[in-house]
């Protein structure tokens, strides 16, 4: 059986990043995208930049070929992301505008975008990667942060709840499974924000994790319970567990015993029915070159798309054996 046909039967949505070049050059990625899993994000292409190059002009192709492919093969797609401080055109990075601009460039993108694809995705990550790593508040360097100020992200959530009233709204960040004081900021963020009446519906769990210091089980469960506590729903959604590159078979078993405790976590958790994995073939993972070769074998596939130990153990749990 596939992982997305024991996913199912557990409730539970098991996706993947989604990488329109691969998709293009290799035949072998669309089969096993569809055949294993039941969940689609795009990795780059619902992106600022790619989705409004110009001010007021929106370039949808790529997403629209996405959520076809993901409709023919009956997955659920989440959307990734309206406001972060990368990946954003220079129209906007080097334009001189000010508050009530920057505002209004954020309105009217949210609506645009989510007017676009209302009814073909579930879950929105309104707002990535805000939160500071080292102090309390915002990140210095965010765009939004720096041009509108403090109630960036409430108002992002404004806008998206008001441009679509059915959509699943969230924040979405790393390290929030891992650092305490991250999670800490983060349920601050969001409790303070459910507090002032702003739509905001579920968290994020990255979850970019290495497999020899991956955190435990029983501390992510406390971290999820205490956002599903809030009433939100948590996702996991951009998971992939990073081995040497010159990697043992040790590491490959200490990987799949991650695997396997993840599993446990989404299935034993009040409200966390989606992982969402950073890509499923090793063949194209963003980690060799983000880590300069340190660290790969990251995805339950390896480079010829044969299922890895990692892949087993998600199987094995999910089967409830
Ligand atoms: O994997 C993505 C990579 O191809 C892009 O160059 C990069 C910049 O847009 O974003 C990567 O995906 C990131 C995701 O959007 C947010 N969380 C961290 C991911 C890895 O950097």
């Amino acid at each position: 059986m596939s992982l997305r046909e024991l996913a199912a039967r557990r409730g539970l949505i098991v996706g993947s990043c989604y990488n329109p070049a691969a998709f293009a050059e290799d035949p072998r990625y669309g089969e096993v995208l569809a055949r294993e899993f039941n969940g689609i994000v795009a990795e780059n292409h619902m992106k600022f930049r790619f989705l409004q190059p110009e001010r007021g002009r929106f370039t949808f192709e790529v997403a629209d070929a996405m959520l076809d492919f993901a409709e023919a093969h009956g997955m659920m797609a989440r959307g990734h992301t309206l406001v972060w401080q990368h990946s954003n055109p220079d129209w906007l990075e080097q334009g001189d505008f000010t508050r009530a601009e920057m505002l209004e460039i954020m309105r009217a993108h949210i609506h645009a975008v989510l007017g676009h694809f209302r009814g073909r995705i579930a879950a929105w990550d309104v707002v990535n990667e805000a939160i500071s790593d080292d102090h309390d508040g915002f990140r210095a360097k965010n765009i939004w942060f720096q041009r509108v100020g403090d109630d960036f992200v409430d108002h992002a959530f404004r806008f998206a709840h008001e441009a679509d009233p059915t959509m699943a709204l969230f924040y979405n960040d790393y390290d929030i499974e891992w650092v305490d004081a991250k999670f800490e900021r983060t349920y601050r963020l969001v409790a303070g924000m459910l507090e002032r009446g702003v739509p905001v519906h579920g968290v994020g769990l990255q979850y970019h994790t290495r497999a020899m210091d991956a955190p435990k089980p029983e501390a992510v469960l406390k971290k999820i319970a205490a956002f599903n506590a809030l009433g939100l729903t948590v996702h996991l959604t951009e998971l992939d567990i990073k081995i040497p590159t010159q990697a043992t078979e040790k590491d490959y078993r200490e990987q799949a015993e991650v695997m396997a405790g993840i599993t446990h976590v989404a299935l034993e958790a009040k409200d966390c029915p989606a992982i969402f994995f950073w890509g499923f073939t090793d063949k194209y993972s963003w980690i060799p070159n983000f880590t300069k070769g340190e660290y790969d074998h990251t995805l339950p596939f390896d480079r010829d798309y044969r299922p890895k130990a990692m892949y087993e153990a998600m199987a094995t749990v999910l089967t409830g054996e």
